[in-house]
């Protein structure tokens, strides 16, 4: 009994849970467009979705991914980003991103900015991220 107990509570515990490592804002000024990057990890047992994006730092926020069409880059919205148990989405540049679009204010370096998550299990994971100058 204790140890089904146990289990119930580790299964709990695992469920719908989202990890988030490495995340970061490009630095950019007042009005201008810029994006948030972060390793997004799926540590539950089942597939979760990201369906949405949300900051205060922006005028609209969207899930994007770039794209290449006869040798030129694009970006464009994307609905939904599955991402299966054990599985990490890589939100990174000329990738899938977080997109800011009408900075409200500057982002400068090291200043700290706000980024929540939406998903379908694991609800909304909001995330701190320090603003880095891009260099490569
Ligand atoms: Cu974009």
């Amino acid at each position: 009994m204790l140890y089904f107990l146990s289990f119930l509570f580790f299964f709990f515990q695992t469920e719908g849970k989202i990890s988030v490592e490495n995340q970061w804002i490009r630095n950019a000024g007042k009005g201008m467009n810029t994006a948030f990057f972060a390793d997004v990890k799926n540590i539950s047992s089942k597939t979760d979705t990201l369906f949405k994006v949300a900051s205060s730092l922006a005028k609209l926020v969207q899930i994007h991914e770039t794209y290449e069409e006869n040798g030129m880059m694009g970006m464009r919205e994307v609905g939904n980003l599955e991402i299966k148990s054990g599985q990490t989405l890589q939100l990174k540049p000329r990738s899938y991103h977080v997109m800011l679009i009408g900075l409200k204010k500057d982002l400068k370096e090291d200043q700290i900015g706000e980024v929540t998550l939406f998903f379908k299990h694991a609800g909304a994971v909001k995330v701190k991220a320090k603003v880095k100058n891009m260099i490569k």
